[in-house]
């Protein structure tokens, strides 16, 4: 059997239940043949060039994990400057936030050829390579260019955006060209796959060779549609253990009196959430039934703070939710309890279970997680309702949730009232269906359809 090499920006402790489920889930897989999880360290020296350092070793468990410090001036190129600041905005259809700036793509290609290089030495010939996301596109190519002849998958996390969206990166045919060096490239949903498809034929005049498999620049790449899941079962078990018990109980008593409305995401522009609270004080407006009566718990972590879209949205935020709660609120009632900090994952689905409805609203996103955490944490007898937007990945799989257009401000207040109002029957029914939904699509059948299909695609 073959052994298994991930490689991210960020490695983490499988073991870890603080990691989350996706590091779960790859450790399982990495656990299963020992393998290797490689990326970057999370440290940044000063002076030096990236990759003087030596690689550091670590051992979890049967994983090995390899990682490399950055120099502080790669790192903000590679990661803040091209990752962040042009394949993040453009891929989530935000051209207005994208700065090309020459400086960057000089970087991203540096710390590629980087973890390349350090990379090659550690593998062995039927080693299968799992590479991950936006901030490593041209790793498979570096790789093949100093000879690695692996099967190498890679994995997209975020959207592909149409062609023409693509094509206004000014290295999109370099970008695109590197998703030739893999064997398979897997993106969330089947909108994603149509625009890949459509941009491979267009722009890089690649032959349709059919089943998703393209050919051009004399190699073949097969591409899929693979959404990416939770661990139900762990989340489901973190709902009933202790600390999740306590949350949903206090949450329970805090607000016997209210409906809750709850929002949990990262601090992103893409995340739709400006638009959302305007949704809610449309709401207000509109139904005024629920004054006194509706609170809406948005949690936003904080992200990426040292960008400058990021602390706009993050000001934007603030004045948003402090004009609500003083137009509506009361000396009893507060409409909007807002909080930019994280909530401890263990905590986490005892929120969402004491919650009527959540609210996931992005504006672009390539799944969301959070969506289907918030299934896996309810009561089957007395299930919350699921506002989805239609622009996440998620919505191609949870046609059961109430799905709304992020942008259109009272449809999104109407479709909030319904779910408020929603009788219990329909509850229950709509649950049922997008529980099986997100069962049936767990985070391991996405780990083994990948890697099922990557290990036996044909090679030429
Ligand atoms: P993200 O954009 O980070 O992921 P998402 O899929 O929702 O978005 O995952 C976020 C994770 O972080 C969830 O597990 C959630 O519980 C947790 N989280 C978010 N806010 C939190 C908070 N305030 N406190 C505690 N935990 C919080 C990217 C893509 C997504 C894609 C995933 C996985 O943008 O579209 O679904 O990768 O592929």
């Amino acid at each position: 059997m073959s052994r298994l090499v991930v490689v991210s920006n960020r490695v983490a402790d499988p073991r870890k239940a603080a990691a989350g489920g996706l590091a779960v889930a790859l450790g399982d897989a990495l656990n299963k043949t020992g393998g290797l999880w490689f990326g970057w360290s999370g440290k940044t020296i000063e002076g030096g060039a990236s990759g003087e350092g030596e690689l550091q070793m670590d051992t979890a468990g049967n994983v090995t994990l390899a990682t490399v410090d950055l120099s502080v001036q790669d790192h903000a190129g590679y990661y803040l400057g091209y990752s962040n600041g042009v394949l993040w905005p453009v891929f989530h259809y935000r051209l207005d936030l994208a700065r090309f700036d020459a400086g960057f793509i000089t970087a991203y290609r540096r710390v590629n050829q980087l973890f390349a290089k350090r990379l090659l030495p550690l593998l062995k010939p039927d080693d299968i390579l799992w590479i991950h996301d936006y901030h490593l596109i041209p790793l498979g190519a570096e790789l093949r260019a100093m000879g690695c002849t692996n099967r190498i998958g890679f994995f997209l996390h975020i959207p592909f955006p149409p062609p023409l969206i693509v094509a206004a990166i000014p290295q999109h045919e370099w970008l695109i060209r590197s998703l030739f060096a893999y064997d398979l490239v897997g993106l969330q949903s089947e909108a994603d796959l149509r625009h890949f498809s459509s941009y491979v034929q267009v722009e890089a005049g690649a032959l349709d060779l059919g089943s998703n498999r393209f050919r051009a620049f004399n190699r073949t790449v097969k591409a899929g549609a693979f959404p990416i899941g939770i661990d139900v079962d762990e989340f489901a078990a973190l709902t009933h253990a202790k600390e999740g018990r306590d949350m949903h109980e206090r949450m329970k008593e805090e607000y016997s009196r209210r409906k809750l409305l709850l929002g949990v995401e990262r601090l992103d522009y893409s995340k739709g959430l400006p638009q959302r609270i305007r949704a809610f004080r449309a709401l207000l407006r509109k139904y005024p039934e629920n004054l006194k009566s509706a609170t809406l718990i948005q949690i936003a972590s904080p992200s990426r703070e040292d960008m400058g879209a990021y602390t706009d949205l993050l000001k934007e935020l603030e004045s948003l939710c402090g004009a609500t709660n003083g137009d509506f609120g009361e000396l009893d009632w507060m409409p909007i309890r807002y909080m930019h900090r994280n909530v401890a994952r263990k905590r986490l689905p005892g929120l969402y279970r004491a919650a009527r409805v959540a609210l996931v609203t992005p504006l672009r996103d390539g799944m969301n997680l959070v969506a289907k955490e918030f299934i896996a944490a309810q009561d089957p007898a007395d299930p919350g309702v699921l506002v989805l937007s239609r622009f996440a990945g998620a919505a191609e799989q949870l046609e059961h949730a109430l799905l709304v257009n992020p942008y259109d401000i009272d449809g999104m207040a109407e479709t909030i009232q319904q779910a408020l109002q929603m009788p219990l029957e329909e509850r229950q029914a709509r649950h049922q269906h997008l529980l099986a939904s997100i069962r049936r699509y767990d985070v391991h059948w996405w780990r083994k359809t990948f890697l099922d299909t990557l290990s036996t695609i044909s090679r030429d």
